[in-house]
């Protein structure tokens, strides 16, 4: 398979994990943080999406020049290995000035936590090497809509988003939408909000969108039409590939495992939009299944890689001129029969 070489792919630490689930402990034995990046380049993966803890362990215990130190050396330890880290998001979900949401807290003391944080992920960012940082707002919403102001939340949300790019003035801000899970309803649930936070924003050419398929699925949107939409905006910055069986909790499946069709849509719209070409990774966001043996496991994250290929050659090996006599002809039926034939293989 050749098309290998044109895209670059990526994917997270805890895209390794040991399947612990809500409902049962792990089974399998923990694996080696810093031994994970020796998995990368041997499963064709170049991307390293971090944590700010990824990057720097315990970083609320670390004074600033500490962090900064630690920050540099993660980087150029990632160098050193052919590794390119792609973006840090600062995990704003896990501590307890985080209970009830970050920037949308009501309390102003969490607030103030979660901004701090965050302006700390930025400078992680730069000093290990990555222009970026993505902001997946897991708590930014309710479990009940009495118990925050939707409206000052937004302004709140915009509010934090002017400050970082006022703290830095070269960092990009990549908003990672979900509707759900942690929260009942979040208040960024689609790439059309994020979108909308970037033109209100100060700096709208920084401030750009990472599509993952599960998240729009959830949203009970076409995951393909959002990153169309974000293209249309110049502002797909990354994509967190995967599958998603219909509504339910965040499922992480392999990239086309639910929808093949859907995947190959996905392909479809990035590879006619030449997504790659200015420097984006295709992230992988995967779960391994509780049920693999071995350790470490990462099969998961090979096969969505191969689909991904497979299907860019199904993109590429479409006969655009029989395909463009069926729109002409307004013949729709005709037009999903010779989809789906394609996607058999049946010519
Ligand atoms: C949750 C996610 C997150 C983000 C990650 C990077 C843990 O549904 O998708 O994965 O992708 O935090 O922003
Ligand atoms: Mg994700």
């Amino acid at each position: 398979m050749t098309p290998s070489t044109e895209y670059r792919f990526s994917f997270g630490p805890w895209n390794i994990c040991e399947g612990k689930d809500p409902f049962g402990p792990a089974t399998r034995a923990p694996y080696d943080h810093e031994a994970k990046f020796a998995l990368y380049r041997p499963l064709g993966f170049e991307g390293v999406q971090l944590h700010d803890d990824d990057v720097v362990p315990d970083l609320d215990q670390l004074s600033g020049p500490q962090i900064l130190a630690k920050a540099t050396q993660v980087g150029t330890m990632l160098g050193n290995q052919g590794l390119v880290p792609e973006f840090v998001a600062p995990r704003l979900w896990f501590s307890p000035e985080t209970i009830d949401g970050g920037y949308t807290s009501n309390s102003a003391a969490d607030r103030r936590y979660a901004l701090d944080r965050t302006l700390r992920t930025a400078d992680i960012a730069r000093a290990v090497g990555s222009k970026a940082i993505v902001l997946w707002l897991a708590r930014e919403g309710t479990s009940l809509r009495e118990s925050k102001n939707a409206v000052t939340a937004y302004q709140r949300i915009l509010d934090a988003i002017n400050a970082i790019l006022d703290h830095d003035k070269e960092i990009e801000i990549w908003i990672e939408p979900k509707p759900n899970e942690p929260c009942d309803h979040a208040y960024v649930p689609t790439i059309g909000h994020a979108v909308s936070l970037a033109y209100a924003s100060k700096d709208p050419v920084r401030v750009k969108g990472l599509i993952e398929t599960a998240h729009a699925l959830l949203a009970g949107l076409d995951p393909s039409d959002e990153m169309a939409f974000a293209i249309a905006h110049g502002k797909l910055a990354s994509v967190h590939l995967n599958d998603q069986n219909g509504l339910k909790y965040d499922q992480d499946k392999n990239f086309g495992a639910a929808n093949l069709r859907g995947a190959f849509n996905q392909v479809r719209v990035l590879e006619e939009n030449h997504y790659g070409s200015r420097g984006e990774f295709v992230g992988l966001d995967v779960k391994a299944m509780r049920t693999q043996a071995g350790n470490p496991v990462t099969a998961h994250l090979a096969s969505s890689r191969e689909i991904f290929l497979h299907l860019v050659e199904k993109v590429r090996s479409l006969d655009l001129k029989e395909q463009q006599q069926y729109i002409d002809a307004r013949d729709y039926e005709g037009l999903e029969l010779f989809t789906i034939r394609h996607l058999l293989g049946i010519h």
